[in-house]
């Protein structure tokens, strides 16, 4: 079997190209973790070899033994697709936490992305809020980076706005986006801050920066990135145009119990 039949490999290098071609992952730009079961990784792999073991550089001792398909470090989206070998590494967190067993990939000497703290510190999140989840996925998406530089950072400012910005918004991310200021990336510190702030929301604005969105599946945690996207598309458009009209409140509200979503306190009045 070719490499990219692996039905999660192609997955991973489909939408790793779906987000280059949308202009959200300029050169080495954005970042995924896909959290694979032993089951799926046996099938395909022999997880008793090891190939390369790689210091995570931090504790990931509630994530023993599981497994995670993972961007390499200064790798680009654009060749994900044509080289899945060299750019996707499956590792392993070993038994004491403190290591990232490879199986699979990163050929030619890489690692996994220098982002890997806030991918694993949201993981160990994100799974105690749904235990279904197994992707947190990291890009630069153009409207949303472009937004951060002339909206108020308030999450909660943020939210109502981007609920405004289309009908679909508040069904589709009820818990709203945090916002984290601007903050060096690629340290333990972002990643502690990032997770933080994935206890209240499946979506994190890094100002100045990009976004994590975390799910279920590649697909709906795509999904999810991309409504936000797109809210603050709309956003950008009209940012600097006489407002005639917008979606109020109440009608939010509608919507929010039309589609049964219980929706993040203290955004609408
Ligand atoms: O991997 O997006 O935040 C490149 C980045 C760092
Ligand atoms: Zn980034």
């Amino acid at each position: 079997m070719k490499i990219n039949e692996v039905p999660f490999i192609k997955e991973m290098c489909d939408t790793a190209d779906n987000m280059y071609r949308l202009g959200w992952d300029e050169r080495n730009g954005g970042n995924i973790s896909y959290m694979i079961p032993e089951t799926e990784v046996k099938k395909y792999f022999n997880p008793a070899k090891v190939i390369r073991v790689i210091p995570l550089g931090f504790d990931a001792k509630e994530l023993v033994g599981k497994y995670f398909l993972v961007t390499g470090t200064g790798k680009y989206f654009k060749n994900v697709k044509a080289c899945p070998e060299e750019n996707l590494g499956l590792m392993r967190i070993s038994s004491d936490g403190q290591n990232a067993e490879l199986i699979w990939g990163y050929e030619g000497g890489g690692k996994f992305t220098s982002e890997l703290p806030a991918h694993l510190m949201s993981h160990t999140v994100r799974l105690k809020a749904d235990a279904e989840n197994r992707v947190i996925m990291h890009t630069h998406p153009t409207n949303i980076l472009a937004m951060t530089y002339v909206h108020d950072l308030d999450t909660k400012e943020f939210t109502h706005t981007l609920w405004q910005m289309s009908t679909e918004c508040i069904v589709v991310f009820p818990d709203g986006v945090e916002v984290l200021p601007w903050m060096l990336c690629g340290t333990n510190e972002i990643g502690v801050a990032t997770a933080e702030k994935m206890k209240e929301s499946r979506v994190v604005v890094w100002a100045l920066h990009g976004i994590y969105g975390a799910g279920k599946t590649l697909d709906e945690t795509f999904g999810l990135i991309e409504t936000v996207e797109k809210a603050a598309s709309i956003y950008m458009l009209t940012a600097h145009l006489p407002r005639k009209n917008t979606i109020t409140d109440d009608q939010l509200k509608m919507l929010a119990e039309r589609f049964g979503v219980s929706y993040k306190e203290g955004i609408l009045k």
